[in-house]
Order: structure tokens, then sequence, then C-alpha cells
């Protein structure tokens, strides 16, 4: 933060000076893990400032050139400006010192240039003019490194980075940090809990949400000081700021002050043409300052866009003022052509949601590199009290809004179910609302909702299932992410199948195959797959005494096996379960974990002197 805080002041200046000079921005990644003293990757540090027009971006200090080579590789692939790299002679000694010699760093940096890593080279802590003499040497006759070319799509980053490209599923932002939206977190506010408040937050990370939604515009909130402080709260747990940050609000103030307290790539929510062009492209200016990416809501200044020509008027509208006199990047806009509330009673309302559901479609094919966003929740206004119904109104228009093109949306994680889980007949009467194809809707719907009032849940039946194939009953708890039921039929199952191994290869991996369908195909959202994931653990856990008890007495061990699921997937059920099973068999297992890079692979490859290496990585 501080790096871009010092950023936006240089350009305050240039502005000020009409007159820029270059810039140069350099980054100290502190140790083995990879990460800067804040916690950032170096992929999230350089989307947090490369808003800013630079010379170069790199690495330097903390660590000697050896150790820089894999996040200098890392970035010689994301960066599209030139490379800098100033390593230390090597690493600290006990006094102190540096020890490496000037050949021994221009033989490392050397090789840095051969490969095209880097195209400014120098030297930190402990290096000599001899050094620099030494490295100039080694890659005088080099070609400098060419600068790639990205593909472009919204590149936004908390302390890890989150890529949204055309083929990324749908990105759901954690709407439970909302003052307005929140009755709990907003009474946690306003009697400055900011710990319980805090755990609001981790809770819609670890459920899932890829980004969340702060919101603090309350009557009697001084909400400036709230953002302000709740913001550099989350700055201090790396559970919540791990995600990028949606600051929310209807008041400029407040979004300043949020986009002045993120250390991350985030994202603005909102921006509009209600006080016309110029004050909104001000704002835009200011913004992309800041670096950050912008909701537009479609709002000009006779009011919100309630019909499909409407938003896409306002929005073409927002896009080219943003794209052509500010010159935001396309990819950093995102278009919000509003959700409202239907089966309301009113004539006018019944075309809300089609509205919005073909604005998405047209909005995609005008501006492919553009996202499109949403408030869900809004949809179900009407039915407010009742959650079985909202839940089932969020899941058909979720549904149908993704295929339309809708990227991301602030959505209530419990509040939305599996769209091939809901009757029949209820997602008909839901889907002629949405597509207001029937005159009598709206009245169905209610009828509907009335029959619903008293249940919890929409799910066809409740307890039905229990009635099912012990198959179908572990599906069931997978897809619906139950646990209570989990071990009594995980037990069943591996009395009718003898064989542990059979159980996790048979119907519980028919069940996750399930969740994976459902996932891919949008009927099934991310929050509902962690939980899925967690009853498949239970299900492990479960069966692991049985693997073990299977275990070949045998003296010697097999062979030595390293696991690891590799650098940028977090998958490791399958891995798991491979350990437990070769473990049984005698192989000697070390498992890494997750998210594991290629140089700590190879290192204790090395060491360890393994005879097998088994990766899991199932992220393409
Ligand atoms: C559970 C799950 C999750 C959980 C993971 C929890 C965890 N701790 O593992 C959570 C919710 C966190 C998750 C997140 C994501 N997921 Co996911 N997830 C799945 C899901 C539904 C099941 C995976 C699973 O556990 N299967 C059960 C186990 C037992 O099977 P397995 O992993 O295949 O393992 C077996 C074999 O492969 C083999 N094996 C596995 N490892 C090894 C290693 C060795 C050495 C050997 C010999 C064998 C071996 O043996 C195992 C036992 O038979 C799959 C869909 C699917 N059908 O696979 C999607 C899936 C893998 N996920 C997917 C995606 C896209 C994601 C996300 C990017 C979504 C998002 N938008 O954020 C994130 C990724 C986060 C990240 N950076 O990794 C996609 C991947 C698409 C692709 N190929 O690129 C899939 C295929 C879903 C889909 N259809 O789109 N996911």
């Amino acid at each position: 933060m501080n790096c871009k805080a010092a950023l936006y002041a240089i350009q305050q200046v240039f502005d000020m000076r009409k007159q820029s000079l270059p810039v140069m921005v350099s980054v100290t990644i502190t140790d083995a893990s990879g990460r800067t003293l804040s916690g950032q990757t170096i992929e999230a540090f350089w989307y947090s400032v490369r808003h800013m027009e630079l010379l170069s971006v790199g690495i330097n200090c903390a660590l000697g050139a050896v150790e820089m080579r894999p996040f200098l590789s890392d970035l010689s692939t994301i960066a599209d400006v030139p490379i800098s790299v100033h390593p230390n002679a090597g690493l600290p000694n006990e006094l102190g010192e540096y020890d490496q010699s000037p050949d021994f760093m221009a033989e490392v940096i050397g090789e840095f240039a051969e490969s095209s890593l880097v195209n400014i080279v120098g030297g930190c802590c402990g290096t000599t003019p001899k050094h620099i003499q030494a490295i100039a040497q080694a890659v005088e006759n080099i070609p400098h490194r060419i600068i790639p070319e990205l593909s472009v799509f919204t590149r936004l980053s908390g302390l890890e980075p989150l890529n949204i490209k055309e083929d990324s599923l749908f990105v759901n932002v954690g709407e439970r940090t909302n003052v307005a939206g929140s009755s709990k977190f907003a009474s946690l506010i306003k009697e400055e809990k900011y710990e319980e408040a805090l755990s609001v937050a981790v809770q819609q990370v670890e459920d899932g949400a890829q980004m969340i939604d702060v919101n603090m515009d309350e009557g009697l909130l001084d909400s400036e000081a709230c953002m302000e402080t709740f913001l550099r709260l989350i700055a201090s747990d790396p559970a919540i700021s791990r995600v990028p940050i949606v600051i929310d609000s209807s008041r400029w103030e407040v979004l300043e002050m949020g986009l002045k307290n993120i250390q991350g790539k985030g994202v603005v929510n909102s921006i509009s043409l209600k006080d016309g062009e110029e004050a909104f492209l001000e704002k835009a200016r200011i913004i992309q300052k800041y670096g950050a990416a912008v909701i537009i809501m479609a709002f000009d200044e006779t009011g919100q866009a309630d019909n499909i020509e409407r938003k896409i008027e306002i929005c073409s509208r927002c896009y080219e003022l943003l794209t052509q006199k500010a010159k935001f990047p396309a990819e950093d806009i995102i278009f919000d052509p509003n959700i409202f509330a239907v089966a309301t009673g009113i004539e006018e309302h019944n075309e809300y949601a089609h509205a919005y559901i073909r604005a998405c479609k047209k909005l995609k094919q005008l501006y492919p590199l553009s996202l499109i966003s949403g408030g869900v929740s809004n949809l179900s206004f009407s039915f407010r009290g009742n959650n079985a119904i909202r839940e089932a109104m969020h899941t058909v228009f979720l549904y149908h809004a993704i295929q339309a093109g809708m990227d991301m949306g602030i959505v209530n994680a419990g509040q939305i179910s599996i769209y091939d889980d809901l009757a029949p007949e209820l997602r008909n009467i839901i889907e002629d609302v949405l597509y207001n194809r029937s005159s009598e809707a709206g009245e169905k719907l209610l009828e509907a909702a009335q029959g619903m009032q008293q249940k919890k849940s929409v799910k066809k039946e409740t307890s039905a299932w229990r009635e099912l194939p012990i198959g179908e009953r572990l599906t069931h708890s997978l897809v619906d992410g139950i646990t209570s039921h989990i071990e009594e039929d995980t037990e069943e199952a591996r009395q009718a199948l003898k064989d542990p191994v059979e159980v996790i290869e048979g119907p519980l991996m028919d069940g996750m195959n399930r969740v994976g369908d459902l996932f891919g195909s949008g009927k099934m959202f991310l929050p509902q797959v962690v939980k899925s994931a967690r009853v498949m653990k239970k299900a492990v856990t479960y069966l692991t005494p049985f693997l073990e008890k299977a275990k070949k007495s045998i003296a010697s061990k097999k062979a030595k096996i390293l696991l690891a699921t590799v650098k940028g997937d977090v998958h490791d059920i399958g891995k798991n379960i491979v350990g437990v099973v070769l473990g049984c068999n005698n192989y000697d297992i070390i498992d890494l974990g997750v998210m594991v890079p290629v140089q700590e692979i190879l290192k204790t490859a090395k060491e360890e002197k393994v005879d097998i290496i088994g990766l899991s990585g199932l992220i393409t």
C-alpha cells in the first residue's frame, strides 16, 4: 500500500506540473515464501501497481540472486514492461556480511539475461563496484528481454491474484460485510465490535467468496471512519485480505476513503452518470490513479435504467466515455445493468429480470473485454421473510443470467441452492416470472411462496432422500453439502463393498464427479463446492483407519515417494487419498501439501533422495 500511495503522489505531482519523469518500481520479496513484507505474491503486487505508466518493475534486496530466480521468472511472464533485478550478494552470514563473489553473482545474473528474464541488472546490499563490473561484463552481449504481449483480461488482487478470463466460472462476491444488507453485521459495526465483524468476513472467504463487498452506508454511522477502520483491520488478517475487496458506497468520500486503504487491486462499487459526464469522468480518473477496477451502475441524469434500451444506452455511453476520454482499460470496466425486484404486483416491474438478462447478452456482444455484475438479492425483495422462495428465485435467475454473460455477482452464498434440485414446477413458475412469459406468473409465484412459507429450504423433499440406495445417498450428501449422515452412510457402503478403497473409487468418486459436472455447467457455485469438499474430506477421514488396518506388514519400505499439489492449485482430496493408500502399501510418503512451487519440489526430491515424484494438478 505504501508503494501505491507513493505512485499516487508521484502521479499527482506529474499532473500538477504537467510533466512526467520515468518511474521505476522495485519490490522486495522478503523470504522463500515468495511474498512481500505485507504478504502479497509477486503477481498480486504487480496487479496493484500496473495502472501506472512505469519504466520498469523489478525485485531487489533481502534475497541473493539464486533465491530470486523463481519470482523473477514468474514476473517475466506477466510484466509487460522492462524488468529490473538488484539482488544482494547472497544471504547475510552470521556477522551480517555478504559473501558472494563478483564472479559468482555475475554468473547467476548472466543466466537471468540468457533466459530472457531481465532488462536491467544491478546489485543491492553487499555488492561492490567489482560486483557491478563483473555483472556488466556478463550481460554485455546478451540481447535484452522482449516485452511479452499479454492477453487481455481482468486482473484483480488482494494478497493473491484473481484472474477473470473469458472461460472463468462465475465469481461470487461475498455480501455479508454490508451494513445495509446484513443486520447482524450492521449491529456489530454500530457497537464497534470489529473483531466479530472481521469474523463475518473470514467466514465469507472460507465459504468460497472470491471477493468481498464492504459497505458502511448507514445514516447513524460515520461511514468514512468505519470504512477506514474495517479495511485496515482486514489488511491485518491474511485469511481475508487474500481476496480483492469491493468498496461499496453511494457516497464518493466513502469510496475514496476505501481506495486509500486497500493494498491490492480492488473494485469500486459504483459510479454512474447520475451527476453528469464531468463528475463521472473526474471520479473515473481518480479511481484509475488509485489503480482499481470500477462497477458502472446503469444510472444517468434522468434516473436508473429499467428497460433494455436504457440499460444498453447508458452502459454504452459510460463505456465510450471511460475508454475514449479517461483511457480506462476495457477489462477494468464492470457493468451493473440493475437487478430489480420482480413479482411485486406492479405490472411495469414484470419485465425487469428479463431486461437484465437481455442486457447481459447484448453487453457481452458489444464489450467482450468488460465484465457484468449485479446485486442478486434485489431480485426477490418482494418476498422478504420467505427465504425458501428467495433462494429458489436466486438460483434460477443466476442459472440464466450466467448463461447470458453475467460474470460476477454480489451474492448471499447461503441463499442459493442447486438448479437441478428445485422441483420442476417451481422452476417453471420462476422462469415464467423471470422471462415475463405470462401475466399470471407473479400470482402463481405468490401462491407457491405461500405454500413454502414454512419450509426452511426448497429441496425437492426433506428426508425422503434417506430412503434412496446407498450410492445415491452419498451423492446427495456430497452435492448438498450435508455432513450429518456421511459417516453412517460411508460405513454402510464400506460394509457392502468390503474394501474402503472401493468406497472412494466408487460411490464417493461418483458423487464428486456429479459435483464437478454441476459446477462446470454453472448449476452449482463455489461456496457450495467448498461444502461438498468438506463432506468428502469427512468421508475419507472416516475411511482412513480402515485403509490403514489393511496395511501390509512388510518390514522394508518399497520406495520413497514425494507427493505434492502443484503451485496454483489447492485440490488435495485426491492426492491425500493416494498418499494414504500408498502409505498403507509400504511406500515411504513425503507429502509437501498444496500450492507447492516447482523449486521446492525439486529441492526436497534431491535432499530426500526420493525414488518417485507424484504430482497432483487439476487446474489447467
Ligand atoms: C472439490 C473441488 C474443489 C474444492 C477443493 C477442495 C480440496 N481441498 O481439494 C474447492 C472448492 C476448493 C475447489 C476450488 C476450485 N476449483 Co475445483 N473442483 C472440485 C471437484 C468438484 C472435485 C475434486 C475432487 O476432490 N475429486 C475427488 C477426488 C478423490 O478425485 P481426484 O481429485 O480426481 O483424485 C483421484 C485421481 O485424480 C488420482 N490422483 C489425484 N492426485 C493424484 C496424485 C498422484 C501422484 C496420483 C498417482 C494420482 C492422483 O487419484 C485420486 C483418487 O482416485 C472437481 C470436479 C471433479 N469432478 O474432479 C472440481 C474442479 C477440479 N475444480 C475446478 C475449478 C475450475 C476450480 C476453481 C478454479 C474454481 C474457481 N472459480 O475458483 C477453484 C480453484 C482453486 C485453486 N487455485 O486450486 C475445475 C477444474 C477445471 C480445469 N481442469 O481447469 C473442476 C474440474 C470442476 C469443473 N468441472 O469445472 N474445487
